[in-house]
């Protein structure tokens, strides 16, 4: 019986996998890790910071494939279990009309999520610098863009799962055109995801894993006492940036009031495939499933830039880790 709720839906056939014996972390990785190999599909040259979300009974996924042209691009995927994927060879593509716009040629980082009549992806997008896109789907075929929500520079887009006060909201990370040594989580809303303003600011680094720059995670997680947020810390070293996985709990109605938030990271790069590959020592998570019935909730992430793996926790194991 969990102590404390989850507010949303029931995922009956979340990816999961019990704690093993022994097992002292808050978040245990799954067997299978890593459970996309970097070759997963042809031309790909690694596949990694990945979203996923529940779709028709089974479950639908936005993919960052890097090809072997050292391009990222989105690709879209399904999966009966969360586990076995099908990755589109193709990059997706976006409707949109504005000339003055570029067009989507690439992308990064995605988040996807369910709201209120459809689905949502946001990632990092080019125009004249990163940016957050902002697109729908109703089917997983066709994604509409809406906008890109900030003005360059800005990384790790996050929409909340409602809206919040009558606006939507969004988490974001501003940032510089390169490998940003800075980095503070922002809230914005806007009443229709063109316009959006009444930014606060939520929090900054802290000494030790998070001390060079945070970025939000998932999508942010209902409970009865806050947003739980998983987010990235960063931490600098002589030879490059080292990114795990911490939590914090949110005001439910101001999100830019920080409850609890995690003094030790709750995942860091241990792993073989998180400490070696493309980019070394990165846990960098971009979706989480949460099943309101069971307080069980698995953690997509990208290892080291090249693979995706998945973790798992409960909503205790995170809140005890707080508190
Ligand atoms: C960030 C982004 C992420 C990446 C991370 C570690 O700036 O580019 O896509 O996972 O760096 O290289």
């Amino acid at each position: 019986m969990s102590k404390h709720k989850l507010v949303g839906s029931a995922i009956p056939n979340i990816p999961w996998e019990e704690r093993p014996a022994g097992q002292t972390d808050p978040i245990w990785r799954s067997a299978r890790n890593p459970i996309i190999p970097r070759n997963f599909i042809p031309q790909a040259d690694r596949i990694y910071n990945s979203a996923a979300v529940p779709f028709k009974g089974g479950f639908a996924g936005v993919f960052r494939v890097d090809d072997r042209t050292k391009i990222y691009r989105l690709h879209k995927g399904f999966s009966p279990d969360g586990i076995n994927w099908k990755i589109d060879h193709e990059p997706m593509t976006f409707t949109q009309n504005d000339p003055d716009v570029e067009k989507y040629d690439s992308g990064y980082d995605p988040r996807v999520l369910w709201l209120e009549d459809r689905y949502y992806v946001t990632w990092c997008n080019r125009f004249h610098g990163p940016t957050i896109g902002i697109a729908y789907t109703f089917d997983f075929q066709t994604f509409h863009f809406v906008e890109n929500a900030f003005l360059p520079f800005n990384r790790n887009g996050v929409l909340f799962p409602r809206k919040i006060g009558g606006h939507f909201a969004m988490l974001s990370r501003p940032s510089d055109n390169s490998h940003t040594p800075f980095g503070d989580i922002f809230y914005s809303q806007s009443p229709d995801l063109v316009y959006w303003g009444a930014h606060r600011w939520v929090m900054g680094p802290v000494r030790g894993w998070q001390s060079t720059k945070i970025g939000p995670g998932p999508i942010p997680i209902e409970t009865s006492a806050g947003w739980l947020m998983i987010y990235h810390g960063v931490q600098g070293s002589c030879n490059g940036f080292i990114y795990s996985m911490g939590v914090a709990l949110l005001d439910l109605d101001k999100p830019w009031k920080v409850i609890a938030r995690s003094a030790r990271y709750v995942m860091g790069p241990e792993e073989l495939y998180e400490v070696a590959g493309h980019v070394p020592n990165v846990c960098f998570p971009c979706a989480a499933l949460a099943d309101s019935a069971t307080g069980r909730i698995s953690i997509y992430y990208g290892a080291a830039d090249t693979v995706v793996g998945l973790a798992y926790t409960t909503l205790d194991y995170l809140m005890d880790f707080m508190e």
